[in-house]
């Protein structure tokens, strides 16, 4: 089931969400067994997203398991750019599959300052822009407004010679027309759904649960509001979507694929199964097969 990816082959269409499978932790506690291209879950790797400077990310507690799903409150802690750059950009070059670097700025000059260095690194295949974050402390999210989103590409798209994949969250009144708004201002691909915004209580405090207060809500519970929007966005713009949103069998992967999406990205899964990637990948091509089985027996 190879797969194009605006220009990037890739060996299947079974993503990771950025954020949800950290490689170079995997790598540590199942060795470099996990390097085998047979062994590592995903089709293509998705980085967590770094921002300019280093973060520490929101105070514990930072996940809540909730009714068919969870919330996190991560917070974006990472080593910043130049961090990444040196410490963790040459482990993830090692994986045997193409990088997407995750990047999110608090203004369009971060952004671009971030799209511009990790563009002329040639481990990277592309370039995923997160104006989707629902856990930062300003509570904006560029990318719930059509007009600031094609702004955010507009300003980088001569930055980078690499495809720019633009992450869209579920929380825009017309998540269609944000997609369409990044396809005019020059995304090469759209990835949806990020996390929807929730809360939690603590039973005996009665107190907000994640120590961010709120954070965003995945996982199955999302999956019908997810495979909604990755159709309406879909049926809108000609550009690939990497559909996401809860997929924890190749039944859901396949939905995705039905309801316009060239790829999918496995999230949630992976916290209950670490391998959820590849089983997925495998679940969803003996449904294919099955398919053009019947369809073959039909022509027939
Ligand atoms: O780090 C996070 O808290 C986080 C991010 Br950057 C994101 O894009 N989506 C999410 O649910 N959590």
């Amino acid at each position: 089931m190879s797969v194009d990816l605006c220009g990037v082959a890739l060996r299947g269409p079974v993503l990771n969400g950025s954020g949800t499978f950290d490689a170079l932790a995997a790598r540590r506690a199942f060795g470099d067994a996990l390097l085998e291209p047979d062994a590592f879950p995903f089709d293509a790797f998705v980085s967590k997203t770094i921002t300019l400077e280093p973060r520490q990310g929101n105070p514990p507690p930072r996940l809540w398991e909730s009714p068919a799903g969870m919330i996190n409150s991560i917070g974006l802690p990472n080593k910043g750019l130049d961090g990444f750059l040196r410490e963790d950009l040459p482990r993830l070059a090692e994986l045997p599959v193409p990088l997407v670097v995750s990047v999110m700025g608090f203004s369009r000059e971060e952004l671009a300052r971030l799209v511009r260095a990790v563009g002329e690194r040639d481990e990277v295949a592309m370039i995923e822009l997160n104006v989707s974050c629902p856990n930062v402390e300003t509570g904006l999210v560029m990318g719930a407004d059509p007009a600031e989103t094609a702004a955010a590409v507009e300003r980088v798209r001569s930055l980078a010679a690499k495809p720019l994949v633009v992450k869209l969250t579920p929380t825009a009144s017309d998540p269609a027309g944000v997609g369409a708004a990044a396809e005019a201002a020059g995304a090469d691909a759209l990835a949806l759904i990020n996390t929807l915004k929730g809360m939690a209580l603590d039973p005996g405090s009665g107190r907000p649960w994640l120590g961010g207060r709120s954070g965003g809500v995945s996982g199955p519970a999302v999956r019908p509001i997810a495979l909604e929007q990755v159709a309406s966005v879909s049926a809108r713009v000609g550009i690939p979507v990497i559909g996401m949103g809860g997929i924890a069998s190749g039944r859901d992967a396949h939905d995705f694929l039905a309801a316009g999406a060239r790829c999918v990205a496995v999230g949630t899964e992976s916290f209950r199964d670490p391998d959820a990637g590849r089983r997925i990948a495998h679940e969803l091509s003996v449904i294919s097969r099955d398919e053009r089985g019947f369809s073959l027996a039909g022509a027939g």
